[in-house]
């Protein structure tokens, strides 16, 4: 057995016809340091400036006596935690100090270009009071690796002032993707927008694209095929402003008899039928959340709604509709595994190999890899193993290695470069 250090980046080729990439690497170990249930602490921080001596690291070091001053007055006031890695967010709790706004908002974003409103707060407290913590309830945020936190109104003092932001949430499986990316669709209705009109919109992979509904559609829905049955782990939805108030997710083997697996009543979290109005705060904005699915098996994934916000005014309105899980016929790939080829593997199935004795790798099967994580690499010589690549899906899905023949070094990075 020999031992190598994998730690550096080059790119390997992405081609978009394959569904699963391949990089010749050898396996390797993973060290990394388990994620604090706090996932904010100690992270990157950038905000809309801040006062002298009140810098915004101040927030996440889990210290109620710090504190991060905005360097900017009233709703130019921010402030961004970088995860570094995909969560799906369940919670997030902020204490603020006594110059807290009136009204915020708690935003998501994978790629801080693309920010989902997740929570819109009003009339937060009208009282001078310091200390006041914000938590979020039980809906979940949506998988993210940007939090923001944005000031719409204050409530006591001009520029907003944060003692400690605490985010909790779980990392994204490796194993998962947007399964409903390019997938067939059927809709009740469209409306004849030149952008809105077409269903594909809504499972193109693109945030800035949508399908729209006419608003004579009492009950828009909008139903996926993704071709097999596969393992649903949860849908996020990502709304424009004509969001479903009242829905249910569906699921369906053939889609027409259709059960409901979650129903969502009175949804109000992004923000009420009258202030979804203010375009200052909602322009160019989805507003979504994350719908749990605990792996249900499934082919077919309906949205069906009940109730709109904004009424009759205008119909419903789908940036994407995101169904996250894996095909259920991959863990064939383990079945007869003494015929394959030495170390042809998914990275999020090492774990299985280890337990068949040929991967001596500490990497788990619900791992999802990260910038700067680091891994010892152990294999036989002449032997080779390669890593499959969903280039699809995660944000930093991609596999990326060098390999420096000077001092035998081989390098990967696992992670910090978008591919699509
Ligand atoms: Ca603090
Ligand atoms: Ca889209």
């Amino acid at each position: 057995m020999y031992k190598r250090q994998i730690t550096g980046a080059s790119n390997i080729p992405y081609s978009e016809s394959n569904s699963w990439q391949q990089a010749n690497v050898d396996y390797f170990k993973l060290e990394r340091v388990t994620d604090k249930d706090n996932l904010a602490f100690g992270k990157p921080v950038e905000a809309s400036g801040s006062q002298p001596n009140f810098g915004a690291e101040n927030a996440v070091d889990e210290d109620e006596d710090t504190r991060w001053g905005s360097g900017e007055i009233g709703d130019k006031g921010y402030f961004i935690i970088d995860l570094e890695k995909l969560y799906e967010i369940e919670k997030v709790s902020i204490m603020f100090e006594k110059a807290y706004p009136d009204d915020f908002q708690i935003l998501v974003s994978r790629d801080k270009v693309n920010w989902t409103v997740a929570r819109t707060v009003r009339g937060f407290k009208t009282t001078d009071t310091d200390k006041l913590k914000y938590e979020s309830d039980g809906v979940c945020l949506g998988k993210a690796r940007y939090v923001k936190v944005r000031c719409i109104k204050m409530a006591y003092h001009d520029k907003m002032s944060i003692r400690d932001i605490r985010v909790y949430g779980t990392a994204v499986k490796g194993e998962l993707s947007d399964l409903s990316v390019g997938k067939d669709v059927k809709v009740s209705s469209s409306d004849n927008g030149a952008t809105t009109s077409n269903p594909k919109n809504a499972v193109d992979g693109k945030d800035d694209t949508r399908w729209a509904a006419p608003k004579k559609d009492a009950n828009p829905w909008y139903q996926i095929d993704l071709g097999k049955q596969c393992a649903i782990d949860s849908v996020d939805l990502k709304f424009e402003r004509a969001y479903a108030k009242s829905f249910k997710i569906q699921i369906s083997d053939d889609g027409k008899t259709w059960t409901d697996y979650r129903t969502v009543t009175n949804w109000t979290e992004p923000g009420d039928a009258d202030e979804i109005q203010k375009d200052a705060y909602y322009a160019n904005l989805e507003l979504g959340n994350s719908i749990h699915m605990d792996n249900v098996k499934t082919r077919y994934v309906r949205l069906y709604t009940d109730e709109k916000v904004r009424g009759g005014s205008w119909g419903l309105s789908l940036y994407e509709f995101e169904v996250w899980g894996k095909e259920t016929d991959k863990t064939d790939y383990w079945t007869n595994q003494s015929k394959k080829n030495y170390g042809i593997y998914p990275i999020s199935a090492l774990q299985d190999t280890e337990k068949a004795g040929m991967i001596d790798s500490s990497l788990v099967q619900d791992d999802v890899i990260g910038t700067g994580d680091t891994y010892d690499v152990v294999y036989e010589a002449n032997k080779d193993l390669y890593f499959y690549v969903n280039p699809r899906e995660l944000y930093y899905d991609c596999l990326l290695y060098t390999s420096d023949a000077a001092d035998d070094l081989l390098c990967v990075d696992l992670g910090g470069r978008r591919i699509i």
